[in-house]
């Protein structure tokens, strides 16, 4: 019999208290159906409503759990960290609000096939359930990057895995913080030539956003001239 395939699942939570018990019991449901040995990384930083310990008790309830906590509020920074943490074979990222048993257990079937596996919301047979104005942003966002970055994948800021390898390769130098972090860690694999796969998949947030999307543009254009600079010529 082969060797059952490890992952590592990557969650940033930040103020999460009141989401995150419900949410951990949804999300445990949904890994019954993953044939791999899951360990669940949730990635703290600067709560101001026990997030973090609050975490650590449902450890006791759920296995393979643990909490990093880091002194910041910052996306990025929470993301480097957990990733870097990581032992799976695989490493996946989602959201508290957004994760998919389903993605993970065809990320095991195709892992001998690809680097870099990435649920695209805009893939053709995705079926997203946003609103109208998420949508736009999402596909608006890979245009820019289309454009500035010379970036082919469709979509860089959702659930994604990453072979461990690839993220020893590349996470190291990822200059971004914030929510860009995920974006270059990605664009950055497919300049060094990994192997990516895009799936369809299902959007349904089980909230609504908590931050505000007019505030992310500047912050998110200025970004991503930053990654331009960084990036070495193609
Ligand atoms: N560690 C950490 N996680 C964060 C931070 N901001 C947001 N998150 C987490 O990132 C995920 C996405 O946040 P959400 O508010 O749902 O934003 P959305 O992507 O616009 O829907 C959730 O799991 C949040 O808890 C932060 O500053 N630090
Ligand atoms: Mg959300």
């Amino acid at each position: 019999m082969s060797q059952q395939l490890t992952m590592s699942l990557v969650i940033p939570v930040y103020n999460e208290a009141g989401f995150l018990p419900g949410a951990l019991e949804t999300l445990y449901g949904e890994l019954e159906q993953v044939d791999a040995a899951v360990d669940v990384i949730l990635a703290e930083n600067g709560s101001t409503d026990g997030t973090a310990d609050l975490g650590r008790e449902l450890g006791a309830t759920y296995p393979n759990l643990t909490v990093l906590e880091l002194p910041e509020p910052d996306y990025g920074g929470a993301m480097r960290a957990g990733f870097l943490a990581a032992t799976g074979d695989w490493v996946c990222n989602s959201d508290i609000d957004y994760f998919s048993g389903p993605f993970m257990a065809k990320v095991v079937a195709l892992a001998d096939s690809a680097d870099v596996i990435l649920a695209s919301k805009l893939d053709p047979e995705s079926e997203d359930r946003r609103s109208p104005l998420r949508r736009l942003a999402t596909w608006t966002f890979n245009q820019i990057l289309r454009l500035m970055l010379g970036s082919k994948v469709s979509d860089t800021h959702g659930i994604k895995a990453l072979r461990r390898e690839v993220i020893a390769d590349v996470a190291n130098d990822v200059i971004s913080r914030q929510d860009l972090f995920d974006t270059e860690l990605v664009i950055r694999a497919e300049r060094q030539g990994w192997r990516i796969k895009e799936l369809p998949i299902v959007v349904e947030e089980q909230r609504e956003t908590k931050s505000s999307l007019l505030k992310r543009v500047p912050r998110t254009l200025k970004g991503v001239w930053k990654i331009r600079k960084a990036l070495p010529k193609s």
